[in-house]
Order: C-alpha cells, then structure tokens, then sequence
C-alpha cells in the first residue's frame, strides 16, 4: 500500500484529482467546440472527450502552483497537453501503427470514424494543441502571464513532442518491434525517456514555467518528471507479469512470452522491483526544496503512479 494516504498527510489526493479533472475537462471542451467541418470535430472531441485519467494536465496545473502560481495560469498548457496525448493515442492505434480497435474502452478513433479522418484529428490536435497554447485570451484577462512565458512553453513544448521527444520514442520502438531479439537496458530506457517520460516532462515544466519558476526550479521538476515517466512504464511492466501470472493461477506472466522487451526480462521482477522504488525516491527527492505544503499533490501523483494497480 502507498506510505502516504489521507489519514497520514491530510491531503485529499482523489478530491484533488477529482476536483483537477473536472475543470480540465471543461476547458478541453470549451477549447474544441463543435463546428464546421462538423465530422473531423466530431472525431478531434470524442477521442478528447473520452475520459482519461488526466494525469498529464493534473501534472501541469500542480506544478504551476508548487511555484506559487495560479492554477488558471497553466491551464493552456493543460488543456494543450491533453491534445498533444490524445492525437498521439489516435496516432498510436492506426493500422500502420500498432492497430489497435479499442482504446479508453470504446472503438479507437479510426474504428469509430475512418482512417483518413482519424489521421487527419490527430493532426488538427496537434495544431490546435499550440495555437490554444501560443493565443494570449487562453490566459487570465489581469496579465498574470507575460508573453516572455508563453514563447518559453511553445518552445519547451515542441521539443518535447517533436523528432528530438515523443516521436523519436515512437521511432525507437518501432525500430524495436518485431526484431526479434530483445533490445538493451539502454535502449529500452530511451524509448521510455521519450515515449512516455517526454510528455510528463513537457506537463511539468511547462506548469512550472507558466507560475513564474527559476531555472533552478524548472530544472528540478523536469528531474521528478523524467523519474516518474520511467517509473509509469516499469510499474506498467511489472504489473503485467504480475496481474497476468494472477490471472493464469501463478504460471508464466504473458509479458515473459511476448517478444516486447521489458524490464522484468532484463532485469528480473526483484531488480525491476527495486529499480521502481529507486525512481519514486528520486522523483521525492527533487521536491525537498519546495514549499512542503504545496508539494503534496505531486508527491502524490509520483505515489500513485507507482502504487497503482492497472
Ligand atoms: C506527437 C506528433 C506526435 C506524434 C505521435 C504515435 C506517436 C507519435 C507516439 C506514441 C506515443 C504513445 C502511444 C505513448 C504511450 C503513452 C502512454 C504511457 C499512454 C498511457 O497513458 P495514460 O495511462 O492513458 O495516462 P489515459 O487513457 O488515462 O490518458
């Protein structure tokens, strides 16, 4: 169980994300109205729409406050992170991707609609996902935000997203796909650094940049966000040799049969184990200079990213 829970700090983390998603998903509907072309903002606002966790713009409103900002001051960049993870989910399902039909439990956008329009939402995501980003009304009318951090975070964020991030991740794992022998501890780690750890990365700091942080203090949370993005995709390993040996009354986990690479293959389920709770100590570790009352929401979220259970 996580060592920290309501009884021992006092913070409500469900009522917090509870309270976090539901005002992340007004303003993702507000920022994708319904319009003309009816159908590809049918599709861009159901694969939107369609109830993730939220993690990501959570991430990014937290940040912004452990710095002392506003949550309203990062919500653009919530919003625009949100997009940027969907479009690559929709992305991520087509044929010539992974070709996935469900995703979030309900047909994958290019099930649901067609594969020129699915292609076609992810790209209009994307778009969107810097314009909302970049447009000055997306902020407090007060001025609150100076436009110096606004260019800062489009920037930050397409590198993150871009041939040097989460496509360069995406890139690698293709590459590692279907080769047949397991890829290295280094490569796998690169995939996960960019596939998954880029974005959180982007989340956090842009929340971190947009509430007014030092470069002292961006560089200390982009340091959490690369810790609890390899945590996500080792406790993701871990709970599939896990939950699948439950399932299969304790015989072989179906990851150890499928030809992905993961850590529990390379490492062992012990060291993965041990790996897990190395990079939760590390992502705690970066919050130690903050206001403590402020960091218990991202400490938190690093809790239960590592003590989840699916
Ligand atoms: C970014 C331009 C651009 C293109 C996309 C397809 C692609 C390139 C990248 C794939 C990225 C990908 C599928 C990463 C996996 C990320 C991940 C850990 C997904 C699961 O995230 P959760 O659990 O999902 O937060 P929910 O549904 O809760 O949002």
């Amino acid at each position: 169980a996580p060592p920290d829970t309501v009884l021992s700090t006092g913070f409500d983390f469900k009522g917090y994300m509870l309270e976090k998603a539901a005002a992340i998903n007004c303003a993702l509907d507000a920022a994708a109205p319904l319009a003309h072309p009816e159908r590809i903002h049918e599709a861009m606002r159901y694969s939107l729409l369609a109830g993730g966790k939220r993690v990501r713009p959570v991430l990014c409103l937290a940040a912004c406050e452990v710095v002392g900002g506003g949550s309203a001051w990062a919500m653009p960049a919530a919003v625009s992170v949100e997009m940027i993870h969907t479009m690559s989910l929709i992305h991520d399902d087509l044929p010539c991707m992974d070709d996935d039909d469900l995703r979030r439990g309900r047909p994958s956008c290019h099930r649901a609609f067609d594969e020129a329009t699915a292609v076609l939402a992810g790209d209009a995501l994307l778009a969107l996902a810097f314009g909302h980003l970049a447009n000055p009304a997306s902020y407090p009318a007060d001025g609150s935000v100076p436009p110096d951090r606004i260019v800062r975070a489009v920037g930050e964020l397409s590198r993150c997203v871009g041939a040097e991030g989460l496509v360069a991740g995406q890139v690698a794992d293709l590459e590692a796909t279907g080769v047949g022998t397991p890829v290295t501890l280094d490569h796998l780690e690169f995939i996960h650094l960019h596939k998954t750890a880029a974005l959180l990365e982007a989340s956090v700091v842009l929340g971190a940049i947009l509430g007014g942080a030092s470069d002292d203090q961006i560089d200390k949370l982009r340091k959490y966000a690369k810790s609890i993005g390899l945590l996500f995709q080792v406790v993701d390993d871990i709970l599939d040799v896990t939950k699948s040996s439950e399932e299969l009354g304790k015989t072989a986990g179906k990851d150890l049969a499928s030809d992905k690479t993961t850590y529990p293959k390379l490492l062992g389920l012990e060291k993965s184990k041990e790996f897990a709770d190395r990079l939760l100590k590390d992502s705690r570790e970066q919050l130690a200079g903050f206001d403590p009352i402020k960091t218990a929401p991202l400490l938190q979220l690093a809790n239960y990213i590592a003590y989840r259970d699916k």
